[in-house]
């Protein structure tokens, strides 16, 4: 056999290699807190690592435009199946590659080029493809925007109605990438019915939770949920449509051909293998310890000092206000300060920010991929002071040591994969 099918990648490229050891250390011996990321199981892992990244497969279980695609069709058809399953979907459509690329699907399979979006402001937890002037969704449509009310920061749903009112959008949507709160689904399908809107559900953020019941589901609600495969829902990166059936045509055929080419197999392999874990009872323990974790963290932080943005959490996620109106130091500060203790977070705008997004007055903490390490809420509590600490005291290099070594301490204690993942042996999950 030719070097090229069997030499691993530290012979084959020493850069890359490298890059790759480095990221598995700095992942081990780091504290992951971005509130959109996670850890994925090693079966996860190597499936992405397989052949079926070789395949095209355009087009869809048992109707594909090239030969070979049987077992393709084997592992979308699991991966569609587990999916419906879990949320309780009438359809899944599995092939988008980005949360971006579902959210571009439904706007183009629900509406016309130019009608009106309503969705949530970037700047009050929204995302980008919501709206925004830079993105597509901002640049095709005509966009209307609610945001969260000045002293609760929550979502204020009368004002929402009367917006929608005002409005008249073809698409509201909803979900959110910097929401700590519940949001309310039935609620807001009532008010897009009110005045004659489709409703787009983007639970990228939360589709764990909603799997494992402990978030209101938006299915019954809403005609399109979006969301990504590998935020709470723990699996490859990537994005999911589901919908009622009465539109399962015509979000197919805006994924593809309308949006995407070519399905990537393999992440699809993935995602049945992650949407498989999904199902097993101890996913929902997971999830409920998400919650329990991020209730404990935040409440570590408003006792130290730090005020929490709308009071607290009930999701995996909390924005800490950092900056406290000029009293502490700016999002970015925090940031840069975490990271060089080890911890991970990302600066954030709170709601009615005064300062430039890439400045920034919070910063946004997440749970999900300490939990899966195994952390409970004692690490919690432990992160918790260490965070305070941190910020509290910039530039002392006293408290950053003393940091260090408590985050070295935590860190050992949770290994990450069962085995060291290096690529100096087959190129794949090895020890
Ligand atoms: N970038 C993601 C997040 O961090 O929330 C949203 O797309």
């Amino acid at each position: 056999m030719s070097d090229f099918f069997t030499a691993n990648i530290s012979d084959a490229d020493p850069l890359i290699s490298n890059a790759i050891d480095s990221e598995v250390r700095r992942q081990a011996d780091g504290l992951e807190l971005i509130a959109s990321e996670n850890f994925v199981s090693e079966a996860v892992l190597q499936t992405m690592g397989t052949v079926f990244t070789n395949k095209y497969a355009e087009g869809y279980p048992g109707k594909r435009y090239y030969g070979g695609c049987e077992f393709s069709d084997v592992v979308e058809q699991a991966a569609i199946d587990r999916a419906k399953e879990i949320f309780g979907a009438e359809h899944a459509n599995v092939q988008p590659h980005s949360g971006a690329q579902a959210n571009m699907s439904v706007f183009l399979a629900a509406i016309n080029h130019g009608d009106t979006i309503l969705g949530m402001n970037l700047s009050h937890g929204g995302h980008l493809t919501h709206g925004h002037p830079l993105n597509f969704s901002g640049i095709n449509f005509k966009v209307a925007d609610y945001g969260v009310n000045r002293e609760t920061e929550q979502i204020d749903y009368d004002e929402l109605q009367r917006i929608a009112e005002e409005s008249r959008p073809a698409l509201l949507i909803c979900g959110a990438s910097a929401y700590p709160r519940i949001i309310d689904f039935e609620r807001i399908g009532e008010i897009a019915r009110s005045v004659g809107a489709k409703v787009m559900a983007d639970i990228a953020h939360i589709a764990g939770l909603v799997a494992a019941g402990l978030h209101p589901t938006p299915i019954p609600h809403c005609e399109f949920v979006t969301t990504t495969t590998h935020k709470t829902l723990r699996g490859p990166r990537g994005g999911l449509i589901l919908c009622k059936e009465e539109f399962a045509k015509d979000v197919d055929r805006a994924v593809f051909p309308g949006v995407q080419g070519g399905p990537l197999i393999h992440i699809i392999a993935a995602k049945a293998v992650a949407f498989g874990e999904a199902l097993q009872p101890n996913f929902k323990e997971y999830q409920q310890q998400v919650v329990t974790n991020a209730k404990v963290l935040a409440e570590t932080l408003a006792n130290a000092g730090l005020r929490i943005v709308s009071g607290g959490t009930d999701n995996h996620l909390m924005l800490v206000d950092v900056w406290m109106d000029g009293k502490g130091i700016t999002g970015k500060d925090a940031e840069k300060a975490l990271e060089q203790v080890h911890i991970t977070v990302n600066k954030n705008t709170i709601p009615f920010d005064t300062q430039k997004p890439f400045v920034a007055s919070g910063i946004r903490i997440g749970t999900p991929a300490l939990t899966t390490r195994g952390m409970k809420e004692e690490e919690m509590r432990s992160i918790g002071t260490i965070i305070a600490e941190v910020i509290q005291a910039p530039g002392s290099e006293e408290a950053m040591s003393k940091a260090r070594r408590e985050v070295a301490e935590i860190t050992s204690r949770f290994p990450l994969y069962s085995q060291r993942y290096k690529t100096d042996s087959t190129g794949t999950a090895n020890a």
